[in-house]
């Protein structure tokens, strides 16, 4: 379990896969605990039809919040930042929420960014 929250939330994917810290590294700004299920992107599991219910693209990261399930790792990022943010990263304002969408999704193309989002494999080790 990580960060502060109390929620029943599930982080598909290991920590050492990029796109799956930038959902990590979102949960802690948080404060919103979750479990982790720390495969490697490779991992076979990813592809068994249990996870395929969860993400038929076989791929990592995906979030089960409660009954709730996600997988593409900025619309997971902005769905925790209005959940779990109360305004702090995801502004109420339409113009607040379109910046925030601007940062994350400029970011991913970008492939690097935000809290919103990313973090270098070269920066793994620093991580904690
Ligand atoms: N656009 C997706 C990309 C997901 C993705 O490509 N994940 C990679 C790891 S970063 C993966 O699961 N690869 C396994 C595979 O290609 O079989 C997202 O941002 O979540």
């Amino acid at each position: 379990m990580m960060g502060k929250e109390m929620a029943d939330l599930t982080l598909y994917g290991s920590l050492d896969v990029s796109r799956t810290w930038w959902t990590a590294w979102m949960c802690r700004e948080l404060g919103v605990q979750f479990h982790n299920e720390p495969q490697g992107y490779q991992d076979p599991v990813w592809k068994a039809p249990e996870y395929l219910a969860i993400n038929p693209n076989g791929l990592v990261p995906s979030i089960k919040d409660g009954q709730f399930v996600l997988w593409e790792s900025m619309a997971i990022n902005l769905y925790l930042a209005k959940k779990y943010g109360r305004g702090r990263l995801c502004p109420h304002t339409l113009e607040g929420e379109a910046l925030a969408s601007q940062w994350i999704l400029g970011g991913d193309t970008a492939g690097n960014a935000a809290p919103s989002c990313v973090r270098s494999e070269s920066t793994s080790a620093r991580r904690q």
